[in-house]
């Protein structure tokens, strides 16, 4: 009994500020949020590319389709596009030369695939969907996923397009080692879906940090990390410095503060709080954004400059998300 009250005395310290103490502290493992279902349809998704994305995923929605098949699409529309050099083809390759993409998916039912480390195929987000579909495991990594990947009917594709290639060779020449997510150089894609009948489903795939360590994987194919979904509480994915969203475990973090009454905006900003109280952010940026089940949408990074396009009540446009900086 002790403990429990340490634990709650401990937790409520580090949401001060954001007025959840009194959610906390009657906190239960069987909480949900109470408020009507969101049941129009909404899409929401990370960066410029969204707006495309949200497109694509709208489309399966309008017609009655399902959360996950629109989180799907709407990633592949930005995995497909060679002029992101985030994600997908085109992505920045590692410190070799070599693209490799992470992404991961999750459905409404807390089931969850994820790829790792794929090598030459275009559509990681699908490879990530079968792994959760038709197999007993949530993640595949490198020459195993790619394996699966081939085994499943896809087909190889070179990713390294002329561009990234010319950027990967301008930078080998003083092969500076930093691997940083600044305010200018990154654009995963993370979308959050909810279809008609209001269940909530997850993308996000990306190409992670230019010029990587070879083998290094970042938050996006992480579950709980990049990208988390609980159909009856919300959904939140992240962009940015992955090492500082496995970290903090961001996307869970934040779906478990809105279980316990937060709304998406405050749990967002707690989740920026975590890593700003814990490392130096001066050159890392982190973006969060999330919804939950009644449709409200929040969003919070480090620095200014991450913005998120919102699909809903008809239109598809771009926000700018507040910053803690
Ligand atoms: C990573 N989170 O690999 C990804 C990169 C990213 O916008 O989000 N860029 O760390």
């Amino acid at each position: 009994m002790s403990n429990r009250r340490s634990f709650l005395r401990k937790l409520s310290t580090s949401v001060a500020g954001i007025g959840l103490i009194p959610f906390i502290s009657s906190a239960t493992p069987s909480l949900k949020r109470k408020g009507a279902r969101y049941k129009k349809g909404l899409v929401i998704s990370t960066w410029n590319h969204g707006i495309p994305a949200n497109a694509a995923a709208w489309e399966i929605i309008s017609n009655g389709g399902t959360a996950v098949d629109a989180a799907e699409m709407g990633a592949r529309k930005v995995e497909e596009d060679p002029t992101g050099q985030s994600v997908g083809i085109g992505g920045m390759p590692d410190r070799d030369g070599t693209v490799t993409l992470d992404a991961c998916i999750m459905d409404s039912k807390g089931k969850a695939g994820a790829v790792a480390y794929l090598e030459d195929i275009l559509h990681p987000i699908s490879v990530a969907r079968k792994v959760m579909d038709e197999t007993p495991h949530v993640m595949l990594a490198g020459d195993g996923a790619k394996r699966f990947a081939l085994e499943s009917g896809f087909t190889t594709t070179n990713l390294l397009t002329e561009s990234s290639r010319q950027a990967w060779l301008k930078w080998s020449k003083e092969a500076n080692y930093k691997p940083v997510i600044n305010i200018e150089n990154h654009d995963t894609i993370g979308l959050i879906s909810m279809d008609k009948n209001g269940d909530l489903a997850g993308s996000c795939t990306t190409s992670g940090v230019a010029f990587k360590m070879k083998g290094r994987v970042g938050d996006s194919p992480i579950i709980g990390a990049g990208l988390f979904v609980d159909n009856e509480v919300g959904a939140a994915t992240a962009t940015g410095m992955g090492e500082f969203v496995m970290r903090t475990l961001g996307s869970f973090l934040i779906v478990e503060l809105m279980r316990q009454g937060a709304t998406p905006q405050e749990a967002c900003e707690e989740g920026i709080r975590r890593i700003v109280a814990g490392y130096d952010v001066s050159q890392i940026q982190v973006g969060y954004l999330a919804t939950d089940t009644e449709g409200n949408i929040g969003a919070y990074a480090i620095h200014p400059g991450f913005n998120y396009a919102i699909y809903k009540e008809g239109k598809n446009i771009m926000i700018d998300s507040p910053s803690h900086l």
